[in-house]
């Protein structure tokens, strides 16, 4: 087949996602064209049948606003033609769903058909894509789509509780290559972060301020508790990143916390991590969370959204009630001190990642998400 897929290329899940859904696909012999407003950042090399189109955004005296969708829903139009896609697969609603629902129906008036594919990911949902500013045209967008999936089941359940959606949505959880994520020996790296043999908190996010990174700080500082035996590593970048920065070195812990920004070979820090602490204030899936699992770290996390979905409290980790600061250190004390507990968890995070988010196990379901949609959908409009 040969498909389209959109997504923001820059640091944040939805785009993981399609990123590593479209190499994926690539090495099960489909043809993928990635259109987006730059190289999606874990599309490294473009190759074979891996294809990067960049949507060309014109400014103009008049555009306050240059309008980014339209630019998008054109070069949807030109890539659909010109290289004769089967289907298109966007990532996130806004506002990638509404570009391909218009560029079929430009394609349509050409007698041309394109099914198009649209994955809702979280706060196109959840937080944004209610603004009476974007929802009718979300509401549109998903029920003009051939084919719509939500990467958990609560996501599906948002989307039909806050918008008036009649399509079907099937549930299609996000997934991890448990081949890269997992626990490599980073002995080195480790000592010289921990020189004293510290334990090691990580915390993993593109830092707004839904993921409540400071609340990361408030319990590393309950933690510490006058003694350093332990390190607190942060990885991402975002706006709340030096409110944080501030916040560490308000209680007085900042040398034991570091920054270390937006890295790729996030496997290799999660592999020195101990605890991974989440305490998001919604999360509709939590990506970053099933990548520690997949190294074998526990996640701490609130237990909001699809959370209860990846992480089983008590087995694979802990889910605390939503700011609930004593509950998350005492919780993450439990993994830190009690080292049978802690392999115990550890080993059953990385079973539920391989026996039930691995790749090659999830990416078939898009396979024959796309052939249903493929099956209704006109051959030509
Ligand atoms: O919707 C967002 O907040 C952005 C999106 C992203 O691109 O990072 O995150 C969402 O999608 C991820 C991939 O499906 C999920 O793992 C995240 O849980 C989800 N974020 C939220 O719900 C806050």
């Amino acid at each position: 087949m040969k498909i389209g897929i959109t997504c923001y290329p820059t640091y944040g899940g939805s785009g993981v996602v399609a990123t590593e859904l479209g190499k994926a696909l690539a090495k099960r012999g489909h043809e993928i064209h990635f259109v987006a407003s730059d190289l999606p950042f874990r599309l490294s090399h473009v190759a074979g049948n891996i294809f990067f189109h960049e949507v060309n955004v014109q400014s103009y005296p008049l555009f306050d606003y240059p309008p980014y969708t339209l630019s998008l829903t054109s070069k949807m139009v030109d890539i659909a033609k010109h290289v004769g896609l089967d289907l298109l697969h966007v990532h996130y609603a806004l506002p990638h769903a509404s570009s391909a629902v218009m560029a079929q129906q430009i394609l349509n008036s050409e007698h041309l058909a394109l099914p198009v594919v649209t994955t809702l990911h979280g706060t196109d949902i959840t937080l944004i894509g209610q603004d009476p500013s974007f929802a009718p045209v979300v509401a549109w967008s998903i029920n003009e789509s051939d084919g719509v999936t939500a990467v958990s089941s609560y996501l599906r359940q948002e989307t039909y509780d806050h918008f008036d959606v009649s399509q079907d949505i099937e549930v299609i959880p996000n997934f991890i290559d448990t081949d890269r994520f997992v626990r490599q020996d980073k002995e080195h790296f480790k000592q010289a972060l921990c020189p004293n043999g510290e334990k090691v908190i990580v915390h993993v996010s593109n830092f707004r301020p839904v993921k409540n990174a400071q609340q990361v700080v408030e319990v590393f500082h309950r933690l510490q508790n006058g003694a350093s035996n332990v390190k607190l590593l942060f990885v991402g970048d975002g706006p709340d990143r030096v409110p944080t920065e501030r916040k560490a070195r308000e209680l007085g812990v900042y040398d034991d916390v570091r920054f270390l920004g937006k890295q790729d070979p996030v496997e290799e820090i999660l592999s020195i991590a101990d605890v991974f602490l989440m305490p998001s204030g919604s999360e509709t899936f939590g990506l970053a969370a099933l990548e520690a699992m997949a190294c074998e770290v526990p996640v701490v996390a609130s237990d909001v959204g699809g959370l209860p979905e990846l992480i089983v409290d008590g087995e694979t980790g802990y889910l605390c009630p939503l700011d609930d600061l004593e509950a998350f250190t005492e919780c993450t004390r439990r993994l830190l001190t009690n080292d049978d507990l802690h392999a115990d968890m550890a080993a059953a995070a990385r079973h539920r990642a391989v026996d039930t988010f691995d790749i090659d196990r999830v990416v078939p379901h898009y396979e024959e998400h796309y052939e249903q949609v493929r099956a209704k959908a006109p051959v030509e409009a």
